[in-house]
């Protein structure tokens, strides 16, 4: 009886571990407003160092926009309705890859650069985020791009209006 209660344990510490490290997800990105070119998409995934970001946009403002991860999955009202950015621990306004959850909101992504052609790329790596489960997870919450670009000031970073932005959603497990 002890043996099996031990292996039940065991077996839900590497099916929790598994978990953890198994999901991925992606939100489409549109504009914001009624016929804004904005494209694009943000492939999320989870690995032992964090969660891996992958944003590829085209049909944007070139220039540095404010990107971050609001608090909801809704994008009406002109992209109000996704709130503030994701902030669970009520931290101050910062760069969350080098900051860390302790000094930034946990969707506090920074800036991505948008060249002349319109399009742009970032990739980031961040610890302690995750696809679903757990006080930092981001799944069905939103990602928002901003007008301007954000310049670390407080509370939000001054980014301006919200111009395009989509719902993370999960991918079925493998
Ligand atoms: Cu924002």
């Amino acid at each position: 009886m002890r043996v099996f209660a031990y292996f039940t344990i065991a077996a839900f510490f590497l099916l929790s571990a598994f978990a953890a490290f198994s999901d991925s997800g992606i939100a489409a990105i549109r504009g914001i407003a009624p016929g804004s070119p904005i494209l694009g998409a943000v492939l999320f995934e989870d690995t032992p160092g964090g969660l891996k970001v992958t944003v590829d946009l085209q049909g944007a403002p070139p220039g540095k926009h404010g990107f971050h991860i609001h608090e909801f999955g809704v994008l009406t009202n002109g992209g109000n309705d996704a709130g503030g950015h994701f902030n669970p621990a009520g931290k101050p306004h910062g760069y969350l890859p080098s900051d860390g959850l302790d000094k930034a909101h946990a969707g506090d992504l920074g800036n991505i650069e948008i060249g002349p052609d319109g399009k742009g790329s970032l990739a980031l790596t961040i610890p302690g985020l995750t696809l679903s489960g757990g006080p930092t997870s981001v799944g069905g919450r939103s990602v928002i791009l901003h007008a301007k670009e954000d310049d670390f000031g407080q509370p939000v970073g001054n980014a301006g209006p919200r111009i395009g932005g989509g719902v993370i959603v999960l991918k079925a497990r493998q």
